[in-house]
């Protein structure tokens, strides 16, 4: 047993609160990781607020970070103690139906027992003062040292800047991934970005490098516009500026549609609106925002029959211990930059501050420093 520091959710809607925390040692094929750094996402408030169907409580949240091996358990031969890592919340076995498809990044080798909160053996790594406390997403990078299953970890170059490149263990691959390996977008594209988040700012890095033409970024929050065009959107829109449905706005800019469109917030109406200002006969939508509980998303079928594409995009479908590791290496060659992203770096004690910042709408991504 160690001693961790961590931020622990004991309830939904509650702030986290810093505690020593027992962590258990790596059984079977499991890993001890030292989190370096770790950003905070929307998925991580998501759950805290009690709106996600999995959340499981009290819980260790953080799926963003990126850490150091300290220590690994039986079995295991794919990392080294000392190995630089980034925690994979969508993990890669290799062996499933789903790895071996060719089809799809979503493996479900652990995926059960990561959902209810547990390493695959169905028992928790972490407790404080005898009381048992949760996994999340299999990463738990609220804590500064955590436990991984070995196919949950991408080793990657010890030259990269873990405080930088933690943020690639969701926000800037899912939305780069989205553009590249999900939509597939191609030169001289035009595409709409909803929401200009980490998420969404990622997904115009990553139509910039799929050379589309027109890049439409569109917030309710027009603080985000100035990056967005620093990253590249050619266009910024505040559906607030319309007194008609944002989709006949875009349409309209568009000569009928964009080519492909992202949602990025979540909201299952803005998600109707992303589908709906494709362009007749071909425009594709990809859904990458996360919506609580109960929610359903709606459109005329019309809409599909006339030739528009509804799908999603989870990880930007990025095949994390295969794939990973090149997206550090083009951070590394300078493809792409990270520095934009992080608006605020912190230490554990002041998370609370990084959800304050992102529900304020001040933040693009906060990073937690150990
Ligand atoms: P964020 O809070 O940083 O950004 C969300 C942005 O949406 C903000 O700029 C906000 O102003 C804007 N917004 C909110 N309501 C809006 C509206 N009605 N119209 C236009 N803009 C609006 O969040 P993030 O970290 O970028 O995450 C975005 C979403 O993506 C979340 O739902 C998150 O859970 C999800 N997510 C999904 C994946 C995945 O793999 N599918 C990965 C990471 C995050
Ligand atoms: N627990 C939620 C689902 C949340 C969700 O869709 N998560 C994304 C990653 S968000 C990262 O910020 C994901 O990877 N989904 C695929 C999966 O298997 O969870 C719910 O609604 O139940
Ligand atoms: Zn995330
Ligand atoms: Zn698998």
């Amino acid at each position: 047993m160690i001693t961790s520091r961590a931020a622990v959710a004991w309830a939904a809607g509650q702030p986290l609160t810093i505690e020593q925390v027992q962590v258990a040692p790596p059984r079977a094929g499991e890993v001890l990781v030292r989190i370096v750094a770790t950003g905070v996402c929307h998925t991580d408030a998501f759950t805290l607020s009690g709106d996600d169907p999995e959340g499981i409580f009290p819980a260790i949240l953080g799926h963003e970070g990126a850490g150091i091996v300290e220590e690994i358990g039986p079995g295991v031969t794919s990392v080294a103690v000392g190995d630089h890592v980034i925690p994979l919340y969508t993990p890669e076995c290799g062996k499933c139906k789903f790895c071996l498809s060719g089809k799809t990044n979503l493996c479900q080798a652990i995926r059960a027992t990561q959902g209810k909160g547990l390493m695959p053996d169905g028992t928790t790594r972490f407790s404080v003062g005898g009381k048992e406390v949760f996994h999340y997403m299999g990463t738990s990078t609220f804590s500064e040292y955590t436990v991984l299953p070995e196919i949950a970890l991408a080793k990657i170059n010890k030259a990269a800047p873990l405080e930088k490149v933690c943020l690639l263990g969701c926000g800037v691959t899912t939305g780069m991934g989205a553009v590249i390996n999900t939509a597939k977008v191609e030169p001289g594209s035009t595409v709409a970005i909803f929401g200009l988040g980490g998420i969404g700012l990622s997904a115009i890095i990553g139509s910039v490098m799929a050379k589309a033409e027109r890049i439409i970024g569109i917030d309710i929050n027009t603080d985000k516009f100035d990056i967005a065009r620093k990253l590249g959107a050619t266009d910024c829109i505040n559906p607030k500026d319309f007194d008609r449905p944002i989709q006949d706005v875009l349409v309209e800019m568009t000569d009928g549609g964009v080519d492909y469109s992202f949602e990025c917030i979540g909201n299952v109406d803005v998600m109707r609106s992303a589908l709906e200002c494709c362009h007749k006969g071909w425009g594709e939508s990809v859904i990458i925002g996360v919506a609580g509980a109960g929610q359903e998303i709606r459109t005329r079928p019309f809409q599909l029959v006339t030739g528009r594409v509804w799908r999603g995009s989870a990880f930007g479908g990025v095949r994390g211990r295969s794939e990973l590791p090149d997206y550090v290496e083009r951070y590394l060659k300078g493809d792409f930059e990270l520095d934009t992203f992080i608006t605020h770096t912190m230490g554990l004690d002041e998370i609370n501050t990084a959800f304050d910042l992102m529900h304020e709408g001040k933040s693009i991504r906060s990073v937690v420093i150990y």
